[in-house]
């Protein structure tokens, strides 16, 4: 007895201590905290049984699937499947997935958004666009789980979204490559005349969740980059970078690097808006395209520094910022001057009928710090200055867009392409945490061979900068989006859906039916066992004939947090998951005839391993 009171209160004092370390913690302000002694291991660690500020919404590149972190831990806490198959999650063998997929196997998943309602993250959709397939996709924050994907026609890679508006009235799709419209056969050498670069304006109807195409601009085939939307007073307008202006049809690395000048189309999309409603457009295949050469107004081209590659929008709405990429500089503009040398007709000139502004006329400043090479993508802190990685000289550089000038800089390993700031494509960014997307991480982690993980480094910057953790990500993280965790509001079940015809919740309501040919299995997944007819003798069994067609509706009836299975048959290439609640349906024929165990994939129970039954294909005569 003598001996545990001491250990136990000793336990409980630190646990009070520990206690109040935290409400201490989470009373103070971000930068209140930060600047405090804590070292940099005290600042990223987050004890277990806590969590972390912020989710990081991080971009999958070519896996296809977004990655989910925590800040500061840096912890990787999900990966959502968006546009390749997942067997982990079932994604894109369940018919509800599958036909989301729409047929493809995989995607380059670019640069993920977040909804947004008066230029604030509301917490509740994420868009993403695929470059691999040309699709652009949404999520829903209560379940983490992608809800719908288009095919974007007319467009080849659409690299350069997805940025919404302030109230998610639109995302903007410009595509990368320039492809004739209708994607029909054409020789190269009429490239200038038959091929176009077309960007889509995509709305999001949230009661329906269904992302549709309203119109369709279509731009020169030039190579749009990266865009982004306007904020307060710049909010009915957006911005794009756009490169191989010089319409260089191979070898680009060269070709496309001869002009001193690119451009930044300038757009407002509540004109655009209104063009489409007067019916200023022609009807291509069922979509609305705007020619501009010939429904004009309501887009711009301003001159910038030769392939530009970022344009960022500062949180005031006030500047929108190009990064050079092939030029040390980045260039600060004015929205303001712009709509002045729109409306005196400030030009130097048009392309394909869009009128050039200007540049001395809509140019703020150019900013270039010293020795600073290949700058990329910007980001703000709530104090509004800017943070821009630099590619070639491998850091990221603080400055201030109000007066150009560097305030600090600091190393990361190696070559970032974008960085992420809490909450940093928002009106209100909130400063403390940055991270850098880093393209290459040579000997930062044990080595896994000649190719290494790309590596995202967090950077405290409410001080003077300083990276304090590092975690390795699979590729390739091109962009992310840091949210406040409370801003999330996830579901912990699905709840029953009395409508769904293929739902099944009670035991005796499971049954087995036959159509022809067609199978129709209403069964169960409940710890521990697969119940697909209540009455059969064995109540596990599927039985077929070869040659059926199969579909399998699986209702997970455990509303239990959680508590999910998996559904899978050996050696048939199938495997779905049913979360909590969830149901879902798998479809596929039977041609293989033979005995084929039936699995749950999904850790359940004690008594998963036991959670199994047969799938029975009797052979043709
Ligand atoms: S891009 S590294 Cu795919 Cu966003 Cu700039
Ligand atoms: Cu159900 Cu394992």
């Amino acid at each position: 007895m003598k001996k545990w009171i001491p250990i136990a209160s000793g336990l409980l004092a630190g646990f009070i201590a520990a206690t109040i370390t935290f409400a201490d913690f989470s009373a103070k302000t971000n930068t209140e905290a930060a600047s405090s002694n804590k070292s940099d291991a005290e600042k990223v660690y987050v004890p277990f049984g806590q969590k972390d500020d912020y989710y990081l919404f991080a971009s999958g590149g070519h896996s296809g699937q977004m990655f989910i972190y925590g800040v500061p831990s840096m912890r990787k806490i999900r990966t959502i499947p968006v546009f390749s198959q997942d067997s982990a999650t079932g994604y894109g063998f369940d018919e509800h997935s599958k036909k989301l997929m729409g047929g493809y196997t995989w995607g380059d998943l670019h640069h993920p958004a977040f909804s947004e309602t008066k230029g604030d993250y509301d917490g509740k959709w994420m868009f993403a666009t695929d470059v691999g397939n040309s699709r652009a996709a949404v999520v829903d924050l209560e379940t983490f789980t992608t809800k719908d994907i288009i095919k974007v026609p007319n467009t080849a890679g659409p690299h350069c979204a997805a940025f919404v508006t302030e109230n998610t009235e639109y995302m903007f799709l410009p595509t990368r490559f320039a492809v004739p419209v209708g994607q029909k056969y054409e020789s190269l050498d009429n490239y200038s005349q038959n091929y176009r670069g077309v960007m889509s304006a995509v709305t999001f109807d949230e009661k329906n969740v269904k992302l549709n195409i309203a119109y369709q601009v279509a731009l020169p085939p030039w190579s749009y980059d990266l865009s982004d939307a306007g904020k307060k007073g710049s909010a009915d307008w957006a911005v794009m970078t756009t490169y191989n202006t010089e319409e260089a049809t191979t070898t680009l690395e060269v070709n496309a690097s001869q002009a001193d000048r690119d451009y930044i189309v300038l757009f407002n999309w509540k004109e655009l808006e209104k063009m489409v409603k007067e019916g200023k457009y022609e009807d291509v295949d069922g979509q609305k395209m705007i020619y501009p050469e010939k429904q004009k107004g309501g887009i711009y081209l301003v001159p910038v520094a030769k392939s530009p590659h970022g344009v960022d929008v500062t949180p005031d709405g006030k500047y929108f910022i190009a990064s050079g990429k092939l030029a040390p500089a980045m260039t600060v503009f004015s929205f303001e001057k712009a709509f002045k040398a729109v409306e005196n007709k400030d030009f130097a000139g048009e392309r394909n009928g869009i009128p050039i502004l200007n540049y001395k006329s809509v140019m703020e400043r150019e900013v270039n710090p010293e020795n600073a090479l290949g700058p990329l993508h910007t980001q703000f802190d709530d104090k509004g200055m800017a943070y821009t990685t630099m590619f070639i000289s491998s850091e990221v550089v603080k400055w201030d867009p109000n007066t150009g000038k560097t305030l600090d800089r600091v190393p990361v390993q190696y070559s970032p392409g974008h960085s992420v700031a809490a909450e940093g494509d928002t009106v209100s960014p909130d400063g403390h945490w940055l991270v850098a997307l880093n393209k290459i991480a040579k000997d930062s982690y044990l080595s896994v061979g000649p190719s290494h993980p790309e590596s995202m480094q967090l950077i405290d910057i409410s001080g003077k900068m300083k990276v304090i953790q590092s975690a390795p990500v699979d590729p390739e993280p091109h962009y992310a989006q840091m949210i406040k965790a409370d801003k999330i509001k996830t579901i912990n079940v699905y709840p029953k859906d009395e409508k769904n015809k293929d739902a099944v919740y009670k035991q005796n309501d499971t049954k087995i039916v036959r159509k022809g040919n067609e199978v129709h299995v209403y069964g169960i997944a409940m710890r521990s066992r697969f119940i697909f007819d209540a009455k059969a003798k064995r109540p596990d069994v599927i039985e077929v004939n070869e040659g059926d067609h199969v579909f399998i509706h699986l209702t997970n009836i455990d509303f239990d947090e959680d508590i999910t299975h998996g559904f899978a048959i050996n050696s048939y290439d199938l495997n779905i998951e049913v979360q909590p609640g969830q149901t879902n349906t798998i479809e596929f024929t039977a041609d293989k005839a033979g005995t084929f165990p039936i699995y749950c994939t999904n850790f359940c129970s004690a008594l998963h391993q036991e959670m199994n039954g047969y799938f029975l294909v009797k052979p043709k005569q």
